[in-house]
């Protein structure tokens, strides 16, 4: 583009030269100074950013891609009876946690990096960890506090003294409820969500899982009660209460509306990851398991994937699990295949009886904290000299990659879909893991990348990828080298990268 204008500002300028041998001399100079300085001013002038391309995260998803890693608390009558589903007819006096102290909780939530916490406010057994108006089975009829106390309440104001996020998890299924099954039943599940909603201050994700439907007690009734999951809930009268009681919060199931589930509970990611969905069709608890670690490509939603997983074996505390809790190097290997696949970890730490996040897990989480601090401790990209094969003009040039700044990228014209970032480090460098970040405010465009280390004055290959999106963090084998190439090899529309980051990392 500035080319082409070069060329035919050149072309201008020789046919005036030509007349200016007639003309007078003097008005000949005024006018090439006029045209200079319209083209230095055309050639400084902004060049539009591209349009977005395909879906585009709202506000309250670019805020929880920010979020990246915070953590899951399923704590409720199971944590005393040893049970990963209550049957519902649990007695509300054997919830007692002896030494409950959600300060704690947010204490370790906050010094391993998370950025938020979500509670079962209610699990499938329906008990609720706060004292609801529209059911007796909750924590007013329980021996904790003289029946007077409210679990969440003192989360939330943990979560406030230690700068984290707070969110609930309502179990759409409640199996001590006598009216589950019925119309009824979706008045209290909402009249529920309304106190949650309301009486919390900020919540900023809204968990709605998919197990539903089976037996359970319901109100003494003790049978197998079996529900459309695809029309009982009437999904989209309930999300509008979410919109309106908290327009930005996030809600997440299995097929979002904002946020998705991953597939499966390994904390597993897929490599290729796009945060779009074909959900029309989709609803909480259906079989899609398969579709959701990838996306849809050519998906007409933005509903980015969250990795939920646990430390332990199972969801809830059981005593028999305290020697089986995950090792840093475990928790780092999760955050490689969740954050690192264009996710974000959902990591379950349950308290135990006393109402304390067990001596085991605070263990592991501060390993792995410290292991991360180590992992990522000094960005070698940042502020190295940059080249590249194609950029937009100077406000998308190729150093808005690694100038620490992520609302500046580097991008291209619209008809190139293809690019080479180089990193030149001015010494030998010794790397082993990548970070790549879209610009995702324009959509998810790349679809395949290469990367290669200049070595001895050859280009070698390092490792090959799919997607992007908000974040994929990469490992290879440790190379000595002077200079990276990231290969936007396949692309939807001209790339948008708004940050490279490398790294040697002290593990393999
Ligand atoms: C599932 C539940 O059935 C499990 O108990 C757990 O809460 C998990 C996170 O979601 O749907």
């Amino acid at each position: 583009m500035t080319g082409f204008l070069l060329l035919r500002y050149a072309q201008i300028i020789k046919e005036l030269s030509l007349i200016s041998l007639i003309n007078n001399h003097r008005k000949m100079t005024r006018i090439v100074s006029l045209l200079i300085s319209i083209f230095i001013l055309s050639a400084c002038s902004q060049v539009n950013p591209p349009e977005p391309f395909g879906p585009v995260p709202s506000e309250r998803q670019l805020r929880w891609h920010e979020m990246e890693y915070y953590m899951f608390v399923h704590f409720t009558v199971n944590t005393f009876t040893d049970k990963e589903w209550g049957y519902g007819d649990e007695k509300e006096s054997v919830f007692n946690p002896s030494e409950l102290d959600c300060r704690q909780w947010a204490k370790v939530a906050s010094d391993a990096g998370m950025k938020g916490i979500i509670i079962t406010a209610k699990h499938h057994d329906g008990f609720c960890l706060w004292p609801s108006q529209y059911t007796e089975h909750s924590v007013k009829n329980s021996i904790w506090k003289d029946g007077k106390g409210d679990v969440l309440m003192e989360l939330r104001k943990a979560c406030d003294e230690y700068g984290l996020k707070f969110g609930v998890y309502l179990s759409p299924w409640d199996r001590n409820s006598s009216v589950y099954g019925t119309p009824e039943y979706l008045t209290y599940y909402r009249n529920q969500l309304r106190e949650l909603l309301t009486n919390y201050g900020d919540v900023f994700e809204v968990w709605f899982d998919g197990a539903n439907g089976g037996d359970g007690y319901y109100g003494g009734a003790r049978e197998t009660r079996k529900i459309d999951n695809k029309t009982y809930y009437d999904w989209a009268n309930t999300h509008k209460i979410v919109r309106e009681l908290q327009p930005m919060a996030v809600m997440f199931s299995d097929a979002g509306p904002d946020i998705r589930w991953v597939g499966n509970e390994r904390g597993l990611g897929s490599l290729t990851n796009w945060c779009l969905l074909n959900k029309d069709e989709m609803y909480p608890g259906g079989n899609f398991a398969r579709i959701l670690g990838q996306g849809h490509e050519d998906g007409n939603y933005w509903v980015p994937a969250e990795v939920d997983v646990s430390i332990r074996r199972g969801w809830f505390y059981h005593q028999s699990q305290d020697s089986v809790v995950r090792s840093p190097e475990n928790l780092m290997e999760l955050y490689y295949s969740s954050v690192g696949r264009n996710s974000n970890l959902l990591l379950n730490v349950p308290p135990d009886r006393r109402g304390l996040i067990h001596e085991n897990d605070v263990n592991s989480l501060m390993g792995f904290s410290e292991m991360l601090k180590q992992e990522f401790e000094t960005d070698l990209a940042h502020g190295k000299k940059v080249s590249v094969t194609d950029s937009r003009g100077r406000e998308y040039k190729g150093s808005n990659i690694n100038d620490g700044d992520q609302d500046t990228y580097w991008t291209t014209d619209d008809e190139v879909k293809t690019g080479d970032i180089i990193i030149d480090f001015g010494s030998e460098t010794e790397v082993n893991r990548i970070i790549l970040q879209e610009y995702i405010k324009l959509g998810q465009r790349v679809q395949e990348f290469v990367i290669y280390a200049n070595v001895d004055g050859e280009w070698e290959f390092l490792i090959d990828g799919t997607t992007i999106g908000h974040k994929v963090i990469r490992k290879f084998p440790l190379i000595k080298t002077s200079k990276i190439k990231i290969n936007i090899s396949r692309s939807k529309a001209s790339p948008v990268i708004n940050n490279v980051e490398l790294y040697r990392s002290p593990g393999d």
